[in-house]
């Protein structure tokens, strides 16, 4: 009964690739691309198609490094985003509908225009920790609760 999502960041040190959500949840933010698992894909294919749908790329490597479950205090249904690291591809990232991308140094990654929780999972992600979490969230995306872990394995 949890909503599968897939998360993708290209992570080419020191850079890392996000793009602005252009229209639909979290728009106006930074993030990486990714969306919802269809039937009949694996949560990795959802990734490679969210990839080059969002962004032209056709990925060369995918690792999943997170899984995190995010609960909205107005919404019984849970978020479960399954989060990948990329760090080669073919194609130029392409800017479409949903995304607008850029890259970031890692020392000016834009984290006050992104997910709140971000902040607290990035630092692993860019230190190539494996991470398991939940975050529950209130009115105005604020974190009511957090539970975050690094992991052995996924
Ligand atoms: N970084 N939600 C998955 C998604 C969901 C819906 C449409 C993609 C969050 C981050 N991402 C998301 S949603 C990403 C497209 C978050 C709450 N905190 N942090």
């Amino acid at each position: 009964m949890n909503k599968l999502l897939t998360l993708c960041l290209v992570h080419q040190h020191p850079k890392v690739l996000l793009g602005m959500k252009k229209r639909g949840f979290g728009a106006g933010r930074w993030n990486g691309f990714g969306g919802k698992v269809s039937l009949g894909e694996t949560i990795e294919e959802a990734a490679r198609r969210e990839m080059k749908e969002e962004a032209g790329l056709e990925l060369q490597d995918i690792n999943k490094v997170g899984i995190i479950e995010f609960e909205f205090q107005s919404n019984p249904e849970i978020l479960e985003v399954h989060i990948f690291k990329s760090t080669n591809f073919s194609g130029e990232p392409q800017e479409s509908e949903e995304m607008k991308p850029q890259w970031f140094l890692v020392d000016a990654i834009p984290l006050e225009s992104m997910w709140p929780d971000d902040k607290h999972w990035l630092p692993l992600f860019l230190a190539g920790k494996k991470f398991k979490g939940k975050f529950l969230f209130g009115k105005g995306d604020v974190i009511l609760a957090m539970d975050l872990n690094e992991v052995e394995e996924i």
